[in-house]
């Protein structure tokens, strides 16, 4: 069994379903336990591991945020049925990247929290409280289904942008690549594309499913139905991602007219211009349904990420030291998106034969992934 497959089976079982899919939610049982099997393998390579306040977890090689760090990781949390290997890979492929690198390698490990957005619904949370890109108060505030809020499941107001991020030479996030765009094992990533998430709330005339005529109704799902064709159609028309995979009906009950429908739109495109202009038609198209029905619209943009560039340089860079490896962008946003704002950022690819990820048929081999973590360990050696 290679180095790779004998450090992943230590966790491939830590919160999977019967779907095959995981349930590793920010700060809840499983996600803790795969914190606390970070800290043993930080403790078993003497790194010295630090919390930030935040709920991210680092493990240092050298003196917590020394001036030249070079910091790789990712996340632990998953969408619901989520695949195994979004997030974990990055930090699995670090630590045995940290074994190969030459010792004293100032090079730290990063968790980061909440990076889906799964539990909290602001994905990326824990890096944008690193980054000061959402204050400790928002966070804290956050909810999740069951109304615990962020700051209850961490046990204190976030700290915030509190750690010296500056001090950081760079920022490398190995990710499970999550389209079909990778025909070799490794590639480096150039762009992300800019997405967002939007909660759409459609509010109609709750009423009784067996007694009101279909001319007397003003039926929040019919509008929430033509929305999801409308963003359908549009992003076909266009060439972005439009998808809504969550909603929500109140009363939820089979024989009544919902008087609430919350749907959330999820929105990506490879420009800004396109997914703006998406955005806008889809709205339009809305509010003009909701008129024909009698029903009332409200939007709030949950999160907003825009176009991230990586630096061009240092992914060509890491091109040529990884054998020509492809550079190519992704439709996913990560922890690296929001970091790249702030310090020097790659990202490194690991390919997916099925191509699938946010579900349990997401893939990659154990081949595959010991080729990610020699990458990787090459990548960390040039840049420290
Ligand atoms: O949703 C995303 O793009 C990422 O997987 N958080
Ligand atoms: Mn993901
Ligand atoms: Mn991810
Ligand atoms: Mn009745």
């Amino acid at each position: 069994m290679s180095d790779f497959a004998a450090l992943w089976a230590e966790i491939a079982e830590i919160g999977r379903a019967s779907s095959g899919g995981y349930l590793r939610y920010a700060l809840t049982p499983p996600e803790l336990t795969l914190r606390d099997w970070f800290r043993g393998q930080a403790q078993r390579r003497g790194m010295t591991v630090t919390e930030d306040g935040n709920g991210n977890l680092f493990a240092w090689c050298d003196e917590p945020w020394a001036p030249g760090t070079v910091l790789t990781g990712s996340h632990f949390d998953s969408v619901p049925h989520g695949g195994g290997y979004d997030g974990p890979l990055g930090i699995v492929s670090a630590f045995l990247a940290v074994d190969q690198v030459k010792k004293g390698a100032k090079i730290a490990i990063g968790a980061f929290v909440e990076e889906e957005g799964g539990r909290f619904g602001v994905p990326c949370l824990g890096s944008r409280l690193l980054t000061g890109m959402i204050t400790p108060e928002k966070a804290a505030a956050l909810t999740d289904r069951d109304g615990v809020t962020f700051g209850e499941a961490l046990g204190s107001l976030p700290t915030g942008k509190s750690a010296p991020i500056e001090n950081l030479a760079a920022f490398v996030e190995l990710h499970i690549e999550q389209g079909r765009a990778l025909e070799v094992p490794v590639g480096v990533g150039s762009a992300i594309w800019p997405h967002g998430r939007w909660r759409m709330e459609f509010t109609g005339t709750g009423d009784h499913a067996g007694t009101t005529r279909m001319t007397d109704r003003h039926d929040p799902m019919l509008t929430f139905a033509h929305t999801v064709l409308s963003a359908n159609q549009e992003a076909r028309l266009t060439g972005a991602h439009a998808t809504m995979g969550r909603v929500e009906a109140e009363p939820n009950a089979t024989n009544a007219i919902p008087s609430l429908v919350r749907g959330w739109l999820d929105a990506r495109a490879a420009d800004t211009a396109t997914l703006d202009r998406l955005l806008e038609s889809v709205l339009k198209r809305a509010n003009e349904r909701a008129g024909v029905d009698g029903t009332e619209l409200s939007v709030v943009a949950e999160s907003v990420t825009a176009e991230v560039a990586f630096d061009t340089e240092l992914a060509r860079r890491l091109s040529v030291l990884l054998g020509d490896a492809p550079i190519l962008p992704t439709g996913a946003g990560h922890d690296a998106g929001v970091l790249s704002a702030h310090l020097p950022t790659a990202m490194l690819f690991v390919r997916n034969p099925t191509g699938v990820s946010h579900a349990p048929a997401e893939s990659a081999s154990d081949e595959d992934c010991a080729a990610g973590v020699e990458a990787l360990a090459q990548v960390l050696e040039s840049l420290t």
